[in-house]
C-alpha cells in the first residue's frame, strides 16, 4: 500500500518517526540467510540448518503476543518490523508473519528489510502481503566490489562463488527494487560502509538506487568482525563524507541505531527487547539488515 511520505516520516522511526517518538518493534522471525556476507559473523545460510539456530528465533504464530507485551510497554509503536536475523526472504516466516499480524493490528505500519537476492521473483508476493516500507542492503552496484563483500551466494539451490554470485546478486536487488518501487512501496536502501572496500563507491550506488525509485539512502558503519576483522571501523570523517557523497543524490537518513533483529522501542532512545522477549533470545551484535 502506497504511505506518503508526510504519514512515514511521523510515524516511521527510520524515515524521522524519531522525533515524534515513533518506535517499532522487530520481530525476529526469519532464521536463515541465502548469501554469506564478509562481514556478518553469523555463519548461517539457508542450506545449514545447524541445532540451536531456530530457538533464537519466535514462530509467525507468537508475533502477535509479542507485539501487545510490546505495545503495553511502548504505546508509540507504530512499525512491526522483520529484519532478521536472517534474510526475509530465504524463508516464508516473514510473510506468514506479516500475514498474521495484519488482522490483529491493522494500524501498525509494516516493514521488513532483505538482501534482496529474492526480491524481483517475490515481489508480487511482497505486494500482495501489503509491505509498505522495504529496505534493501545493496553494497555495491560494481560485481567486482560485491565480491570483496560476499563469499557467495545460494540461488536456486546452487552455489554461486565470487564475482559471478555478485553479479547474479546485483542484478535480482537492482530488478527486484524497480519493480517494488513501481508498485507504491517505499524503499529505503542499506548499505554497509567498509573502508578500502566500497568507500568510494558510494556515490554510484546511491545514483543508481535512486535512479530506480528508491527514496531513502542509510550508511551503516562495518562492524569489523568474522572475514573482515582486521578492516577498522570507519571513523566519523569516513562516515560523513560517505553521507555527503549520497546526500548529492538521494536523502540520507542519519539517525539509524544498529538495530538487533530483536529490538523493541524508540531507536536510539528506548530498548525493551529483554522485557519483551524475556531473554528468551540470544542474537549477538551483528548485523541484522535494518
Ligand atoms: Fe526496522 Fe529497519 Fe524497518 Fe526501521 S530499523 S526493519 S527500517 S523498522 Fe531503522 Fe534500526 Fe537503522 Fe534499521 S534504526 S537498523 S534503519
Ligand atoms: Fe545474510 Fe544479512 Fe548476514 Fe549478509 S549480513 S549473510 S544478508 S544475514
Amino acid at each position: 500500500m502506497a504511505r506518503t511520505i508526510e504519514e512515514l516520516e511521523k510515524n516511521h522511526p527510520c524515515f524521522g518517526g524519531c522525533k515524534f517518538n515513533a518506535g517499532r518493534i522487530h520481530l525476529p522471525v526469519s532464521p536463515g540467510c541465502n548469501i554469506a556476507c564478509k562481514f556478518c559473523d553469523r555463519s548461517i545460510n539457508d542450506v545449514e540448518q545447524r541445532p540451536g539456530v531456530t530457538s533464537k528465533v519466535i514462530s509467525p504464530d507468537e508475533a502477535n503476543t509479542f507485539i501487545d507485551r510490546a505495545l503495553e510497554l511502548v504505546p508509540t509503536i507504530k512499525v512491526a518490523g522483520i529484519a532478521g536475523p536472517g534474510d526475509t526472504l530465504a524463508t516464508d516466516f516473514a510473510f506468514e508473519t506479516f500475514r498474521k499480524i495484519s488482522g490483529r493490528h491493522p494500524e501498525l505500519l509494516s516493514c521488513m528489510s532483505t538482501n534482496g537476492l529474492l526480491l524481483y521473483e517475490r515481489a508480487d508476493e511482497l505486494l500482495e502481503v501489503g509491505i509498505d516500507t522495504l529496505t534493501v542492503t545493496v553494497n555495491a552496484v560494481d560485481p567486482e566490489i560485491e565480491a570483496k563483500l560476499n563469499d557467495f551466494i545460494i540461488f536456486h539451490g546452487k552455489k554461486y562463488e565470487g564475482v559471478e554470485g555478485a553479479r547474479i546478486l546485483i542484478e535480482n536487488q537492482l530488478k527486484g527494487i524497480k519493480k517494488v518501487a513501481d508498485a507504491g512501496v517505499t524503499i529505503k536502501i542499506n548499505t554497509v560502509l567498509v573502508p578500502g572496500i566500497n568507500d568510494e563507491h558510494i556515490s554510484e550506488i546511491a545514483r543508481t538506487v535512486k535512479e530506480l525509485g528508491a527514496l531513502m539512502y542509510n550508511i551503516i558503519p562495518l562492524i569489523p568482525q568474522h572475514k573482515l576483522s582486521g578492516i577498522p571501523r570507519p571513523t566519523c570523517e569516513q562516515l560523513e563524507k560517505a553521507r555527503e557523497d549520497a546526500e548529492k543524490y538521494i536523502k540520507v537518513f542519519r539517525h539509524c541505531a544498529h538495530c538487533r533483529a530483536d529490538a523493541v522501542g524508540v531507536p536510539g532512545i528506548s530498548e525493551y527487547s529483554k522485557l519483551v522477549y524475556q531473554n528468551r533470545l540470544n542474537v549477538r551484535e551483528t548485523f541484522s539488515h535494518g
